[in-house]
């Protein structure tokens, strides 16, 4: 990429709508605005003042109209991309935009790529890295929880925290550094025990962040639930029941499920994954064994494994399989069928299961399924509340490098506390320091930073 070319794209989706966007940013924004934009008289346009909605015509590399639209121009000190920018909105559809677009790269815009417009905010110190992802985890959020999440971080709150522990971890490492360039100066005593108690203090403040990381990556990446246990246990009438609709046919022949059915609910806020299986028995069908594979598959990889039991036949040799395999693994125990006469007590199943948590439901009546959600979203974030966290955690990314951090700050403190050398000390001060950079994109590698941006969609 060129950060010197101007680029172009439809930044609304594709379909019929009321408008759609095209979005120019480069040094030749407003070389393209004047060669392909037109007052409503027809005549050029000669002004660009600045964030001015306006109204004029876009017209062909002929002077033929393409479209009636509005347009504004952002000086580059104040756009988005930290570029001049020209937007312009015509009437949405995709012929029409398609349109629109081809007459701008005609007059010299190139396509821009996937993210393109963040990354040059970005690049341009417009937003800090943690800011440019909360923008595609704004525009990927799905619920309401996960929204207010992403917005915290694009107005910088974890930006603002991981800059004030980077500040505190200079400051103590450049007297350090100066008693490197003068070995004669060794750190003083009290000065030693002032930069032990401040180092305490960073990784304080980090482990905190740490402490709800993985409850702040389930909110952005979505938790896995898999609905599991043997043919006919009611697995797809639980799956229809927490999604509120027949998405996954139920019959009353065990095998029913072949492939395995995936949906997205939001449980108060909680974006969960959850995937209704085959039922686990042997099989000579071929289909069946792939979907049973499959299906065991799944339980390796979740978050979660709703294991279903049924609560009127008593349990078989498949019951027992099941429970063998689910050993150890994070599992809530659920005795389906419980309005018809009960043959499997909980009890029974409580002794195969001594960890875990139990709910008796109907998957037919309804019965239970208010609580089971309640016991699912507390499974994965806990019943405190994460809305309360001032900042929150949501990237493997993030969480990798706070706690690579935390490890050297826990060294640099056995340091100072065992007097190691001046130049280790530092070393492992800079190490610190560059973890967080990670974070905040100061010392992250082209390659991290070509990945995050390909993620997003065209047009951002
Ligand atoms: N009485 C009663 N019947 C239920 C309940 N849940 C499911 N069933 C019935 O049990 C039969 C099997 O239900 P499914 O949801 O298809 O079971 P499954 O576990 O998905 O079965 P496979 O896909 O074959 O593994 C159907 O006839 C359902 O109506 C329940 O809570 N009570
Ligand atoms: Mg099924």
């Amino acid at each position: 990429m060129n950060e010197t070319q101007t680029i172009a794209a439809i930044s609304t989706p594709p379909g019929e709508g009321g408008i759609g966007i095209i979005r120019i940013s480069g040094p030749e924004a407003l070389t393209v605005g004047a060669q392909i934009l037109r007052h409503p008289s027809g005549k050029p346009i000669k002004t660009w003042p600045e964030r001015k909605v306006r109204i004029g015509f876009v017209v062909d590399e002929n002077g033929e109209p393409v479209d009636e639209v509005i347009f504004f121009y952002f000086k580059e000190q104040r756009s988005y991309t930290g570029e001049d920018v020209l937007e312009i909105q015509g009437h949405g559809g995709y012929q029409n935009l398609e349109k629109i677009l081809k007459v701008v790269f005609h007059a010299g815009a190139q396509p821009a790529e996937p993210g393109e417009f963040t990354k040059r905010a970005f690049l341009n110190g417009r937003l800090d890295l943690t800011q440019a992802e909360a923008v595609i985890d704004l525009i990927r959020a799905r619920t309401d929880l996960a929204q207010k999440v992403a917005l915290q971080q694009l107005r910088g709150r974890l930006a603002q925290v991981i800059k004030e522990q980077e500040e505190k971890l200079l400051a103590l490492l450049v007297p350090i550094e100066a008693a490197l360039d003068f070995p004669e100066d060794e750190i003083p005593e009290l000065q030693r025990t002032q930069a032990l108690i401040e180092v305490r203090k960073i990784r304080r403040q980090l482990e905190q962040l740490l402490a709800h990381a993985e409850r702040g990556i389930i909110l952005r990446d979505a938790a896995t639930v898999v609905i599991a246990g043997r043919p006919n246990v009611g697995k797809s009438s639980l799956l229809n029941q927490l999604l509120g609709e027949e998405r996954a046919i139920v019959t009353p022949i065990p095998g029913t499920t072949r492939d395995f059915v995936s949906e997205i609910i939001d449980l108060d806020g909680v974006p969960v994954r959850l995937i209704d299986t085959a039922g686990v028995r042997r099989s000579d069908d071929p289909v069946e064994k792939v979907g049973v594979e499959k299906a065991r598959q799944l339980m390796d990889e979740a978050d979660l494994v709703l294991a279903i039991f049924d609560a009127a036949t008593p349990l078989t040799p498949e019951d027992q399989e099941l429970i063998q395999f689910l050993n150890a693994k994070p599992a809530l125990i659920i005795l389906n069928k419980t309005d018809l006469p009960v043959k499997v007590p909980v009890e029974s199943l409580q002794d195969l299961f001594p960890q875990a948590q139990f709910l008796s439901i109907s998957a037919l009546t309804g019965t239970g399924i208010k609580e089971l959600k309640t016991l699912v979203r507390t499974e994965l974030i806990g019943s405190e509340g994460l809305e309360e966290q001032p900042v929150l955690v949501t990237r493997v990314r993030h969480k990798e490098a706070i706690a690579e951090a935390i490890d050297l700050l826990t060294l640099t403190a056995q340091g100072l506390e065992e007097e190691w050398s001046e130049d280790l000390l530092a070393a492992n001060l800079r190490a610190a320091l560059e973890a967080l950079g990670l974070i905040s994109g100061r010392s992250v590698s082209e390659e991290i930073i070509n990945e995050i941006f390909t993620q997003f969609c065209i047009g951002k």
